[in-house]
């Protein structure tokens, strides 16, 4: 089926927060910090106050008297609406400045007059916790250092017994450099403020909205439940759109100040320097084996660079949050990892950009490992893997760190990617082209994706345990509509769960029409991220379908005048048993349901039905990539030739979406593994500001995808269906750069770090490899 939403999208007719134009709007502007860590020390607002056009100024002061200086962020950590004491990032939000126009504020912002008192920044996450490291966080009572957080999950000591007693250790030290999500449409916000009625709306491109109308009304003390969100079409999230910014704040302060809607919409720099971004994990793993290449244990340390606030949006049990999967996809004895969080002078955050909850960097470091040690046997990477992989018989399976895998057949997907790609001859192609002095290059990747949070006892974001609801309603002639909590970036809820509707009540997906991203009209919810619409949300969505089936099944019992065990259900109609043709359809039973029916006694009318779905377990989607890429030596230039994904996502409700997720996965992967990159100076001061420095993968350096899948159920999902939508950006990197360290194998090159430009390729084959982190040295 393809998508009902892209009748809108493909005419332009899409509606996103900047298009919506309420009367009266004002609009603002963010000034922003030029130094990456520095004392206030005055700001004048007296000429941009003057500004014919200019409504009202905010400050931080402003903001301090109404108790609004500081707020809370996703990981419980507190965030700055506006600099009152330091600045402690390059583009820190200052000042927030109202004007009748857009242009007016934006000239405005040069008006505030802002004196700094330079400090010392920090820049590298390796030298945060030095002794004689600049405090960042001295607004923390009590805490004189940058650390922020260890964690650990697996047997510390079990581990190293396995490695003490192991044939052979490989080591590697790996960056998983600073990314950032780079949705298409930037954050924006209109915000509300009925004087009257006291009642909020936030126009906001959220991800989640409801979580949104929870922490505002935290903020912002307005009651919560006269507060709406309403999140429109959304260009893109990435997890860009998870957490709640300063100017959102800014903005109904702003509302409540002029008792005008206030609209702030983010230009591209502000949002690839200040909004929240992902990974930047320096990370040291370990992997022990037999000499025979039976893999034994993984030991992991890592550094975690959260940037100056810790805006990271893990469940809180979780702060490094599922990092600990590092244990992949393989039968390990022992595993363990150990995080450390640090503050750092760099744009808040630690979370966002497909990753389900840091597997993205779990899986890149234990497939770089496998092949290290590959390399170090003198194995075929895919022969190790194969001999190494999780069997079907052992799911459920938990690993050493402790999730439990709920289903897979990895040999299978893998033994499919081999087939697929042509594996034999590929392989003898690369050796002939070495002969000829050409470097063709084939990386392999095997994942394991945790995704679909909760269940509620386990996973919450600032006590808000991960549920989602749903609501069922059926007219009286037989159209019906769902209400849901999560919210389409682009993924194509519309359609997908209108097919999970149809496919439980037997009616066409057309009839079916999805309400979501207004928090006024849906249910509770936690909202779309770590891939959990269709592993939660899906399943609530079934779950409520399958109460309308049994309320209709005794509307027709009574329609029939049959006991409602003698009925059976065919798709879309209650028929009596063993007579087909003695039955109703769901549109007669709903119009039944609404009519002057007798019903038995406690039997409520109509057929409309809701679920609030706390799932018993993640899902484990799993997939197998092969990436053929060829490498220029002269001037380090990649060229991804090809690319073949095998994904096992369990039952897919719409192939052709799911495909189209695969595809944006992969391009994520090439983009990260050879071009993207958030780099700062050793000022702090960001440099990549821009799509002309921060690169995008276009179709350009993407190669035709080839794809192929196995299905695996989840046992406990009520359609079987995992979540797909982060899968391929998680296992994909992996791929990528195994690809190009197996091309650079006659330089005797190891490892490079990400991402794999020109440059690094070219400086890894000199034997001087860059430091990932910073783009110069
Ligand atoms: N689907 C399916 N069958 C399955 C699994 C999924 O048909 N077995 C369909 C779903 O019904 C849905 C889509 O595939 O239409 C993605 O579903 P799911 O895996 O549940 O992921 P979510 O809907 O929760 O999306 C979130 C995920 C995340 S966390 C990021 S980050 C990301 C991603 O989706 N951001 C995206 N893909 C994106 N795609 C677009 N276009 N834009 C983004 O911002
Ligand atoms: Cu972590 S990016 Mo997605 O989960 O929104």
């Amino acid at each position: 089926m393809t998508r009902k939403e892209d009748a809108r999208f493909v005419r332009g007719r899409g509606t996103y927060v900047d298009d919506v134009r309420l009367p009266g709007t004002l609009h603002a502007a963010v000034l922003r910090s030029p130094l990456a860590h520095a004392r206030i020390t005055a700001i004048d607002t007296r000429a941009a106050e003057a500004h014919p056009k200019v409504r009202v100024v905010i400050t931080g002061a402003v903001l301090a008297d109404r108790g609004l200086a500081w707020m809370p962020t996703l990981s419980g950590d507190v965030q700055a609406v506006l600099a009152t004491d330091k600045v402690r990032f390059q583009g820190q939000e200052v000042a927030f400045v109202i004007a009748d126009d857009p242009y007016s504020a934006r000239d405005a912002l040069a008006l505030v007059d802002v004196d700094y008192d330079p400090l010392p920044p920090v820049v590298d996450a390796r030298t945060a916790l030095d002794p004689d490291a600049p405090v960042i966080r001295d607004d923390r009572e009590g805490r004189r250092d940058n650390h922020i957080f260890d964690w650990e999950a697996g047997d510390a000591a079990a581990t190293d017994r396995v490695f003490a007693g192991a044939a052979v250790v490989v080591a590697q030290d790996v960056l998983y450099p600073r990314v950032h999500p780079a949705p298409l449409e930037t954050c924006a916000v209109i915000a509300d403020h009925d004087v009257v009625t006291g009642k909020l709306t936030v126009w906001a491109t959220t991800q989640a909205p409801h979580a949104h109308r929870t922490l505002l009304a935290t903020i912002t003390g307005i009651p919560e439940h006269r507060i709406r969100v309403v999140s429109p079409d959304v260009g893109g999230g990435f997890g860009n759109k998870v957490p709640i910014y300063p100017a959102y704040v800014c903005a109904v302060a702003g509302s409540m100040l002029t008792g005008r809607p206030v609209k702030w919409t983010e230009d591209r720099s502000e949002n690839l320097m200040a909004t929240t971004f992902a990974r930047d994990y320096h990370m040291h793993g370990e992997i022990a084996s037999t000499v025979d290449g039976k893999i034994l244990a993984l030991r992991v340390r890592v550094l975690a660079d959260h940037g100056a606030f810790n805006g990271t949006a893990q469940p809180s049990k979780y702060p490094a949050g599922f990092f600990h999967i590092v244990t992949g996809s393989y039968d390990l004895e022992a595993a363990h990892c150990s995080v450390t969080g640090v503050y750092t002078n760099k744009a808040p955050g630690g979370v966002a950009y497909a990753c389900s909850f840091r597997v993205a960097e779990a899986s890149f470091l234990v497939e770089r490992l496998v092949d290290l040690l590959a390399l170090e046997l003198d194995v075929d990477p895919a022969e190790l893997r194969m001999r190494n992989l999780l069997r079907p018989e052992q799911f459920p399976y938990t690993c050493s760190t402790g999730w439990e895998y709920d289903s897979g057949d990895y040999p299978r997907a893998l033994a499919l990617l081999l087939e697929t790609a042509g594996y034999r001859e590929l392989r003898a192609e690369q050796a002939r082209r070495r002969e000829l002095g050409e470097h063709l290059g084939i990386g392999l990747s095997f994942f394991t994706e945790a995704v679909g949070a909760g269940p509620r006892k386990h996973m919450d974001i600032v006590g808000l345990g991960m549920a989602d609801g749903a609501e069922l309603r059926v007219h009286p002639t037989g159209k019906a509509v769902l209400r849901i909590s999560v919210q389409s970036q682009g993924q194509g809820h519309e359609t997908t769960f209108a097919q999970i509707v149809a496919h439980e009540l037997g009616i066409g997906p057309d009839d079916v029409d999805v309400v979501h991203g207004d928090t006024d009209a849906t249910p509770f919810g936690l909202g779309t991220y770590g891939s959990r619409s269709t592993p939660v949300s899906g399943a609530a969505a079934s779950m409520a379908a399958r109460k309308v089936r049994e309320r209709a099944r005794i509307v027709a019992s009574a329609m029939l005048e049959v006991s409602p065990d003698d009925l059976e259900w065919s798709p879309g109609r209650w028929s009596v048993r063993g007579d087909p043709t003695a039955g109703k359809s769901i549109t007669e039973i709903a119009a039944a349901a609404h009519s002057d029916l007798d019903l038995p006694d406690g039997v409520e009318g109509q057929l409309d039905a809701s679920c609030v779905y706390n799932p018993p377990n993640l899902t484990f989607p799993f997939g197998a990539y092969l990436c053929v890429v060829e490498v220029d030596p002269g001037t380090g230039q990649v060229v991804v030739r090809r690319f073949v994904a095998v994904d096992d996502c369990g039952v897919r409700i719409n192939p052709s979406i799911v495909e189209g997720q695969v595809h944006g996965g992969l391009a994520d992967g090439i983009g990260v593994a050879l071009m993207e990159l958030i780099a700062f100076d050793p000022d702090g001061n960001h440099l990549g500001g821009s799509f002309m420095d921060y690169l995008l993968p276009t179709a350009v350096d993407c190669p035709s995808w080839e794809l192929a899948e196995t299905v695996t159920p989840s046992p406990h999902h009520p359609l079987g269906a995992k979540g797909i939508g982060e899968c391929a950006t998680v296992g994909s990197p992996a791929a990528v750069v195994n690809a190009v360290m197996d091309a650079l194998r006659p330089f005797g090159v190891r490892h490079a770090d990400m991402p794999l430009t020109p440059a690094a390729v070219w400086r890894a084959i000199q034997g001087r490899p860059l430091r990932g982190d910073l783009a110069i040295d």
